[in-house]
């Protein structure tokens, strides 16, 4: 049963598509800032920030996100 239930949680947490934004989104308005990365990842510059806010609107979407830990630019959520 236990086994169960923690087979539909990982099912559900790799179908999410936002998940990893999710977790660096601490305020949970949909998009995150230039302080929600840095809490997470203190190493990252405004410039590194910049770099990842491909529409420049000040805020990584879902989509920036994950095109940023694709490229290497923002540690992937573990
Ligand atoms: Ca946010
Ligand atoms: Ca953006």
């Amino acid at each position: 049963m236990k086994t169960i239930l923690m087979s539909a949680v990982a099912a559900v947490a790799l179908t999410a598509p936002a998940w990893a934004q999710a977790d660096l989104d601490t305020n949970a308005d949909g998009m995150v800032t230039l302080d929600e990365v840095q809490a997470a990842n203190p190493d990252i510059t405004a410039e590194d920030f910049s770099a990842m806010d491909t529409d420049s609107d000040g805020a990584l979407s879902a989509e920036e996100v994950t095109a940023a830990q694709e490229a290497g630019q923002l540690p992937a959520a573990e």
